[in-house]
């Protein structure tokens, strides 16, 4: 097996033990909020941020995360030594908890909270070489003042919906909009586009989730002496941008060749993504938390030391 599970309160062997309630309200309503986090070489990518965020989304459906934060923090770092794995996809989850079939979270007495460390891939191998189609979906992503696309929540019918139109079409991603018509992101992926050297993605208040790997990746551009910034984007600028990829911790980065049966830039993963990928990669293996000795610091390879060898440079 080699994945792990932990359960309110326990780690549960194997997977058909790992059970939650009928009446939860995150299966019953999809209330509640979760987070999706990568290791890499045993090494937690990002913890803190995506921690901070799961307490933010639970504070925005005004769910009590029944743990403090750095409890929670040491059940990930357990449940990811648990595992057989030093490359794995870490599922963060807490649901509002059982109640009974009315919505009103009130009758919950309490969240529960589950995690699982296991593997995943979000896209064929192939993809991340020759890069993805996309289409517009016609499912715009909702308003930010109805549901708030910073709340990472168990409800994910939007984006759902707008994957389906994309397999309906034979395309492998969608892009969605906002209600006035401007590029939020895909269905669980951010959206970058290279546009004469400079780098671009959407502003998070059109209604789009604030990625992880979307701040890496502005961060890592401007280290490289790129232009980055936040733009407002129509999916004009995406049919005559010179590249465009997707960014999430699943898919970590992606090129997109083709928007709507055209062709982006010459119709193959351009040189900035590659480089910002090569960066990406270079950065995941030195920058997490070691879940073998709980190492919190963040430690930089030494100068002029690279990429796998910084393992023994760095943390013993
Ligand atoms: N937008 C949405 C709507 C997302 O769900 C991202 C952007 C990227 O954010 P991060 O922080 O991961 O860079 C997400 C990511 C998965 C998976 O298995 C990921 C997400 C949701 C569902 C599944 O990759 N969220």
């Amino acid at each position: 097996m080699g994945l792990a599970i932990y359960l309110d309160g326990r780690y549960v062997a194997r997977r058909e033990d790992a059970t939650v309630a009928l009446f939860d309200h995150g299966f019953l309503y999809g209330d509640g909020v979760f987070e999706g986090i990568r290791v890499y070489g045993g090494r937690v990518f990002r913890l803190d941020d995506h921690i901070e965020r799961l307490y933010r989304s639970a504070a925005g459906i005004e769910l009590d995360v029944p743990m403090t934060a750095p409890l929670l923090r040491d059940v990930i770092l357990e449940t990811v030594r648990r595992s057989a794995f030093d490359e794995a996809y870490v599922r963060v989850v807490v649901s509002r908890g059982a109640g009974d079939l009315g919505i009103d979270p009130r009758k919950c007495a309490r969240g529960s909270i589950f995690v699982i460390a296991d593997r995943i891939a979000v896209y064929p191998k192939q993809k991340y070489e020759n890069g993805l189609r996309v289409i517009t979906s016609s499912i715009r992503r909702q308003r930010p003042d109805s549901l708030n696309s910073q709340i990472k929540s168990l409800n994910y019918l939007n984006n759902i919906l707008a994957k389906q139109e994309a397999t309906r079409a034979g395309a492998d991603e969608a892009i969605m909009l906002n209600d006035a018509g401007y590029i939020t992101e895909a269905t669980a992926d951010n959206v970058f586009l290279v546009r004469s050297g400079e780098v671009a993605t959407p502003p998070v208040h059109l209604g789009l989730l604030e990625g992880v790997t979307r701040k890496v990746v502005l961060d890592l551009a401007r280290q490289m002496g790129l232009p980055a910034h936040e733009r407002v984007l129509v999916m004009q600028d995406v049919y005559g941008a010179d590249e465009v990829f997707l960014t999430g911790t699943g898919a970590e980065l992606v090129p997109v060749v083709e928007a709507d049966g055209r062709r982006i830039g010459d119709g193959r993963p351009g040189p900035i993504f590659q480089r910002l990928l090569e960066a990406f990669r270079e950065r995941t293996t030195w920058d997490g938390v070691l879940a073998r000795t709980e190492t919190s610091e963040p430690v930089r390879p030494p100068k002029g030391v690279r990429s796998a060898r910084s393992k023994e440079a760095t943390i013993q």
